[in-house]
């Protein structure tokens, strides 16, 4: 076994990883932050305390960012364009403010309350899901060089936003198409999310 992925079975950004992974073999350590076990565990890896971490031999890899960093320079894949760095930096700013907001609404924190952050974050959110519609258009899901990290990055978030009741798509038809497009995508069903 050459990788260990240290991660939740929940977390969009462990799934994404999980879906690049797929068809490598590689062992998933499943960690329960909200547990005292797992969070001291988690935290003596990572010192930012978040999921997912990949272990390589004597390397510690933390962010799924740099993981897939890491993997596209040893595996030899093609490095991602500019345009695609920031269609992926688009879709992580949607992923952490929908992650924290879900957090805060977990921690009885009422959305609706008028705090300026958090419409600050529910803004951000609705804007990049309307942005990134243009882009989902034109994505293929007949040609398999579609199915890359990018397309695995928001097949991720966006179906945790359903699990999570997180944010509804009902304004975004074309997400909720895509989502529909890539449900037999491969990897799909082997990472599917459980609580
Ligand atoms: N930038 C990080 C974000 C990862 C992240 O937010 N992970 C969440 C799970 S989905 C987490 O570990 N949260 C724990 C916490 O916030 O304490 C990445 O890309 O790996």
């Amino acid at each position: 076994m050459n990788y260990t992925l240290i991660g939740s079975l929940t977390s969009p950004y462990v799934r994404k990883i999980r879906l690049l992974l797929h068809g490598t073999p590689y062992e998933l350590k499943v960690v329960n932050y909200l547990e005292e076990a797992g969070n001291e565990y988690l935290q003596s890896i990572n010192p930012v305390n978040k999921l997912p971490v990949l272990i390589d031999g004597d390397k510690t890899i933390i962010d799924s960012r740099v993981i897939f960093n890491y993997l596209t320079k040893k595996n030899k894949w093609p490095e991602l364009s500019i345009d695609e760095e920031n269609i992926l930096s688009t879709i992580d700013g949607a992923m952490d403010a929908s992650i924290n907001l879900f957090m805060l609404r977990r921690g009885g924190l009422d959305l609706n309350c008028g705090n300026g952050y958090v419409e600050r974050n529910l803004a951000r959110v609705s804007h990049i899901l309307k942005h990134l519609t243009p882009w989902v258009k034109e994505i293929d899901e007949k040609n398999p060089a579609h199915w890359n990290f990018l397309t695995m990055s928001l097949y991720s978030y966006l179906f945790w936003l359903g699990f999570r009741e997180a944010n509804s798509l009902d304004a975004h038809p074309e997400l909720t198409k895509f989502l529909e497009r890539f449900k037999n995508a491969l990897g799909v069903a082997e990472t599917t999310i459980i609580a």
